[in-house]
């Protein structure tokens, strides 16, 4: 603890080192936002019943990229949307591929699990080392960013028997993603005093919690999550 305040203490949110690390981060966020209000609206075609929940949760994802927008903005920071572009193309080309095929278990898996297990750990280890703007905004995302992980836990935890096969596929093909895009962020994280350790160990817990809500076993979700892990 009198570590992580000394740490904080020391961080120079105007410094070169720091503004250069946040403009890859913050676009990556503010690019991850973009796309999970455009997956939403996906899902909402896909789940008709659920249309007005989803075109919701696609709206909060709008939200949330305004305020990223300001956070940037704030800090007098421009945001590298190209890099953040290519950052999430492999989970954005296999969320259209399947969506077109209407397999909507693996577009869940990819948005409603994956991606926001992933926003989850980088909100919660950002958070108490963020700037105070930041972190006001950051803490209001974050508890939205838990009631979407919910939304994919409920349907795939109804619809679990039939869905089991197509979610281990599914995760056995995006898991290793996640950790070769961990790796490509991780110095940029480590100046905003964000370490991939504490990172990788949230998004496990999230992403492991997830899978046990749904219905896999203690063993299942151990054999799920080595998936990549060398990647
Ligand atoms: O559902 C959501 O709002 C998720 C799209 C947002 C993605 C955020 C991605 C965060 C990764 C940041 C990596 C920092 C180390
Ligand atoms: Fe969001
Ligand atoms: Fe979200």
């Amino acid at each position: 603890m009198q570590q992580l305040v000394d740490q904080i203490k020391t961080i120079d949110f105007q410094s070169e080192i720091y503004k250069d690390a946040y403009s890859r981060i913050n676009a990556i966020v503010i690019e991850g936002e973009q796309e999970a209000h455009e997956n939403y609206i996906t899902l909402a075609q896909l789940l008709p019943a659920q249309e007005k929940e989803l075109i919701a949760l696609s709206k909060m994802e709008s939200r949330h990229k305004k305020g990223f927008e300001a956070c940037g903005r704030n800090l007098k920071v421009t945001p590298d949307l190209e890099f953040a572009k290519k950052f999430f193309l492999g989970l954005h080309d296999n969320f259209q591929t399947a969506a077109k095929e209407g397999k909507v278990v693996t577009c869940l898996l990819i948005q409603s699990l994956i991606i926001e297990c992933f926003a989850i750990a980088a909100y919660n280890i950002y958070i108490p080392v963020a700037d105070d703007f930041a972190r006001k905004i950051t803490e209001g995302v974050v508890k939205e960013e838990y009631s979407h992980l919910n939304f994919g836990e409920v349907w795939l935890q109804k619809n679990f028997t039939e869905s089991k096969a197509e979610l281990e596929q599914a995760n056995r093909q995006n898991l290793p993603l996640v950790w070769r895009m961990l790796n490509q962020v991780a110095d940029d994280a480590k100046v905003l005093a964000m370490e991939k350790d504490a990172l990788v160990e949230d998004f496990m817990i999230q992403y492991g919690d997830a899978l046990s809500n749904i219905g896999f076993t203690t063993r299942d979700i151990m054999r799920l999550s080595a998936y990549g892990l060398v990647a």
